[in-house]
């Protein structure tokens, strides 16, 4: 690589940033995880516990069909090899152990006539582990690994990873015209060219305001950062929660000012606006730190007058996310930026189950904020070692979005396993014959099966037969279909050297510095004085130089 895709390549102003230093190992794994990490709590069972496998279809006989039978017709001339056994390392967002692991291989098995080998970490050693694997040698590395961004950009330009593009590009998968949003892809090339393949989108946070606090306080939903600070006022002010008490509740709150990973300001997008606290390219691909552009300060500014007037919740600074979402439940404030798609039916569910209006609007972005960030989502890639990368593309990663059986189990995983149709109580659910439902987690009893390694709300390959279509809640399908024609793209950034050296002391310095302006009141001049007096600057234009120098 040479160097960084520009984001007008992808017909996108972008901001993002990552770093090894402060992405966690579970942070950047998995299809959909920012969802499935937080949705762990909410509705039991994750796609973090619960994913599938891997597949490939193309091949066997009765094979989900579609692939196959077309591969073995038409382009038979051209069709790679289709291989005897393919060797994958995935993480806990395909089946664990636990959670029948073995059922979901078989049925891969079955589709594909392929023996598929998992190679699968503990969830917390996953890198570590991928570490040591590259670090061993090409020849022990699986033919396919699961990755998250940093890991992805690190291991590209290394040259550990094949270049699928061309295989992409000439795929019958791209010519079935199914894929519904070209940005994702595109998103994930590395100077125009895909070292990695994404199934879902990586998702991100919308903003969501209780309805009953808008019809209470006599506003329609803001369209511009005016109208939502007038709201945040009323509901600071006023008696929206209708407990007969005026100034009892307040606007907004978050789990922290500044979160804590990448995209960092994905909780309070509305004070941000195009501003951003960390390293971002400009249109010509050049990096920089937005936390030193004139923009950061007007995002200052406005933090530090909503936190003065009591609109921003004043334990922002050491919430974490279930204190926000208790808080939400328990009527303290009216507007909460979270994670969209499943979780607008969990909040809806948890307010309901408080004896409180369930109803939220899942709002499209302000005028000033124009779109959403969607995280980077994890890819799946072709190690440079692997012996026929076009077979592996071709039977593994084509078939998992195949559009029949195998993404029905990449999806749900296997039929009467993890879901069934058949009529039958789970978990004290009543269902009837033929009405689509998940089945009781092996791992943890008592709740059900969300999905497995691909959320349906969160697929980019459309899917004319999923059979869990009229299972997903419209709320939750609301939210998502919101937010994914409403948001940006992150951009995967770098991990160099310097980042890793001085990002983690960096971060913590901006953090501090942003609370001292918005909670203690100091002048944003002395804060930028005391940063440049700390060695801010010098960390952040060194990190500036290795993110403009990688990959040259
Ligand atoms: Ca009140």
């Amino acid at each position: 690589m040479r160097k960084r895709r520009s984001v007008f390549a992808v017909g996108m102003a972008a901001a993002v940033a990552a770093s090894t230093v402060l992405t966690g190992c579970g942070g950047n794994s998995g299809s959909g995880q920012g969802t499935a990490t937080e949705a762990a709590s909410g509705a039991g069972s994750s796609a973090e516990e619960n994913g599938g496998t891997g597949n490939d279809g193309a091949g066997s006989g009765d094979a989900a069909g579609t692939e196959s039978g077309d591969a073995a017709g038409a382009e038979a001339a051209n069709a790679p090899e289709k291989p005897e056994k393919i060797t994958i390392m995935a993480n806990g967002t395909i089946p664990t152990k636990v959670n029948n692991r073995d059922a979901f291989e078989a049925r891969w098995e079955e589709l594909t006539g392929i023996d598929l080998e998992i190679i699968q970490p503990d969830h917390d050693a996953y890198y570590d582990v991928m570490g040591q694997t590259f670090a061993s040698g090409p020849d022990n590395w699986p033919d396919v690994i699961l990755m998250g961004g940093t890991y992805y950009t690190g291991y590209a330009n290394e040259g550990a990873l094949w270049d699928m593009t061309d295989a992409w590009e000439n795929s019958e998968l791209k010519a079935s015209g199914r894929l519904n949003d070209d940005s994702i892809i595109e998103g994930v090339k590395l100077s125009g060219r895909l070292y990695g393949f994404p199934v879902a989108r990586g998702n991100g946070c919308i903003t969501y305001v209780k309805k009953k606090w808008l019809d209470n306080v006599g506003m329609d939903v803001p369209t511009n950062y005016e109208e939502y600070l007038a709201m945040l006022e009323a509901f600071t002010k006023g008696d929206p929660d209708g407990n007969g008490v005026d100034g009892d509740t307040c606007g907004v709150s978050a789990a922290g000012l500044i979160g804590v990973e990448e995209p960092y300001i994905n909780y309070l997008p509305e004070f941000y606006q195009d501003a951003y606290p960390a390293f971002t390219q400009d249109e010509n691909g050049v990096w920089y730190d937005g936390f030193l552009e004139e923009n950061f300060r007007g995002a200052l500014e406005r933090l530090q007058d909503a936190y003065s007037k009591g609109y921003i919740d004043k334990e922002t600074l050491t919430n974490g996310t279930s204190d926000c979402r208790n808080k939400f439940y328990e009527d303290k404030f009216g507007v909460f930026t979270y994670w969209a798609g499943t979780w607008a039916t969990n909040l809806k569910i948890n307010l309901e189950a408080n004896g409180i209006d369930g109803e939220l609007v899942a709002l499209p972005p302000i005028e000033e904020v124009g779109t959403y960030i969607e995280r980077t989502t994890p890819v799946w890639v072709i190690t440079s070692s692997c012996k026929n990368p076009e077979g592996v593309f071709k039977y593994f990663i084509e078939t998992m979005v195949d559009g029949g059986d195998m993404q029905e189990l990449w999806t749900y995983g296997v039929e009467d396993v993890y879901w069934s149709t058949k009529a039958g109580e789970v978990c004290g659910n009543t269902y009837e014959e033929g009405e689509f439902h998940m089945l009781e987690s092996l791992e943890n009893p008592g709740t059900q099966y969300t999905r497995n390694h691909i959320d349906p709300m969160l697929a980019i390959f459309d899917w004319e037969g999923d059979p869990g279509r009229e299972s997903i809640a419209a709320e939750a399908r609301e939210s998502q279909e919101t937010f994914n024609t409403n948001c940006r793209q992150m951009l995967y950034v770098p991990s160099t050297e310097e980042m890793g050296q001085y990002n983690g002391d960096l971060m913590t310095l901006k953090k501090t510095l942003v609370a001292n302006v918005v909670v203690q009141g100091m002048s944003i001049d002395d804060a930028y004085a005391q940063f440049e007096a700390e060695g801010g600057v010098e960390w952040s234009n060194a990190i500036v130089e290795s993110l403009n120098a990688f990959g040259k």
